[in-house]
């Protein structure tokens, strides 16, 4: 399903957001050392290879809510922006927090003039964000941003599960199709 908010294409899928092969930067739900882990995490690390845990030593580690990048090595991308999520109910004010993560994840974007980026539901899965609150947050600093951004001409949402992805779609409809 896509929406189209100033300028900005708007996609949500279901998929693994370590094979979108027609993006040019893909976002990893990072932990703070940017080592592999599980979820996004170790898909992202072993799809890239040994190289991108090379890559980002020397860059963490990193606070919630802040994003740093590298190249993407055997990913068929040309960079991974590295974003630390909040862990619900510990790190606050945690909506805030994951605004930032898409906020610092878009700045990124701009200044590497990526034109397609793709994300996933940061924070939702080992650190326990609600997925219908972290739909909303992360569409609705989209939404903010869009008018903004020069460079980023398409955003994609990559939901691992068919129930995560219609979460997406009803909290995109109430927000984008009300404007
Ligand atoms: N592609 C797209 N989405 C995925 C994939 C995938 N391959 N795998 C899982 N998801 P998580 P977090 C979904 O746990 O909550 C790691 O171990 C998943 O269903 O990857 O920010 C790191 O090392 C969920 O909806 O990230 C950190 O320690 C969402 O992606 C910690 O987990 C995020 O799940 C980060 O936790």
């Amino acid at each position: 399903m896509d929406f189209q908010i100033d300028g900005i294409r708007l996609e949500l899928i279901q998929g693994d957001i370590a094979a979108q092969n027609d993006v040019e930067a893909v976002v990893n739900a990072a932990n703070a050392q940017l080592r592999t882990g599980g979820g996004v995490a170790g898909a992202v690390h072993r799809a890239a290879g040994p190289e991108l845990e090379k890559a980002c030593r020397d860059l963490a580690p990193i606070k919630p809510g802040e994003a740093v990048i590298t190249k993407a090595f055997n990913l068929p991308n040309q960079y991974v922006i590295h974003t630390l999520g909040p862990v619900y109910g510990r790190d606050k004010p945690e909506a805030a927090l994951l605004e930032k993560c898409y906020q610092n994840s878009l700045k990124l974007a701009e200044e590497y003039r990526i034109k397609k980026i793709a994300f996933p539901a940061i924070s939702t899965g080992a650190f326990g964000y609600p997925i219908k609150e972290a739909a909303e947050i992360s569409l609705l600093a989209v939404n903010k941003l869009a008018s903004d951004l020069e460079s980023v001409e398409k955003i994609r949402f990559v939901l691992y599960s068919s129930s995560d992805l219609q979460v997406y779609r009803n909290q995109a409809q109430k927000i984008f199709n009300n404007r």
